[in-house]
């Protein structure tokens, strides 16, 4: 609603009205809002104001504007916690999101020396080199290339790496996924990667590396992902140091 004799300035008005209609669904991500010129006779207010309302909540992330086409509805990024080790599946769960992937390739390589080094394996060990699309209600989220130890995830089909992997491992062997070391980088899509990703060549994605270990101390994977920058926003919490 907006009230022409209200203190608070139309435009702020006509953003809570656009901002609860997000809210409330009425106008879901990924959905185009109406035109400036709809505002304009709807609220019978002038055009500089819808302008500003719109400018605004681009600004502040709750809309985006695709050249030639109209404004949108951004996507909610999800924010990730860097503290504790999950699967990607045990993520979107959480969150109340479906997680599906789709496996582009499932392949055995032999080890080079640097992830020999970091698997802990002798080099020319046979690993297995897997490539995944990650997906949350149907959205892809993350393109993730792993190697992973084919000792330790002995009996690990295509089939299976387009469930969870760690739930897999955990519940096959009876052993724990304990501990994990990420790093995380800022970086640009190339274009393998945005096609994958169903973003343009050139956006801003995370590249996340991690490396985890199991219970008894074995490396399982070396994982490198890359995350659409625009779907995530991580989340650490500090504490003050001395
Ligand atoms: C996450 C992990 C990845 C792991 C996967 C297992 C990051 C950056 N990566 O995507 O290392 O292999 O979860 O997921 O978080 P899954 O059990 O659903 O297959």
């Amino acid at each position: 609603m907006i009230q022409k004799k209200s203190p608070l300035p139309i435009y702020y008005q006509l953003e809570e009205t656009i901002k609860q209609s997000i809210q409330k669904h009425e106008i879901k991500p990924g959905e185009m809002i109406p035109s400036e010129r709809e505002y304009t006779e709807k609220y019978q207010i002038s055009r500089m104001t819808v302008r500003q309302a719109i400018s605004n909540l681009v600004n502040d992330g709750y809309l985006y504007r695709q050249r030639g086409k109209g404004t949108f509805v951004s996507h909610q990024k999800l924010d990730q916690p860097l503290q504790g080790l999950t699967s990607f599946s045990e993520d979107m769960r959480l969150r109340g999101l479906e997680p599906s992937t789709r496996v582009i390739s499932f392949t055995e390589v032999k080890a080079d020396q640097d992830l020999a080094a970091k698997l802990e394996v002798e080099a020319g060990t046979t690993i297995f080199e897997l490539k995944r699309i990650r997906l949350a209600d149907r959205l892809p989220m993350a393109y993730e290339k792993l190697y992973i130890s084919k000792e330790l995830a002995f009996g690990l089909t295509e089939e299976i790496a387009a469930t969870s992997i760690y739930s897999y491992v955990e519940k096959t062997f009876g052993v724990k996924i304990q501990h994990g070391r990420q790093v995380i980088e800022a970086s640009i899509a190339q274009k393998r990667e945005a096609e994958m990703l169903e973003i343009a060549e050139g956006s801003p994605v995370m590249l996340i590396e991690r490396r985890s270990t199991l219970d008894t101390k074995k490396p399982l994977e070396v994982v490198r992902s890359v995350y659409r920058a625009d779907r995530y926003k991580l989340t650490i919490n500090l504490d003050r140091l001395s």
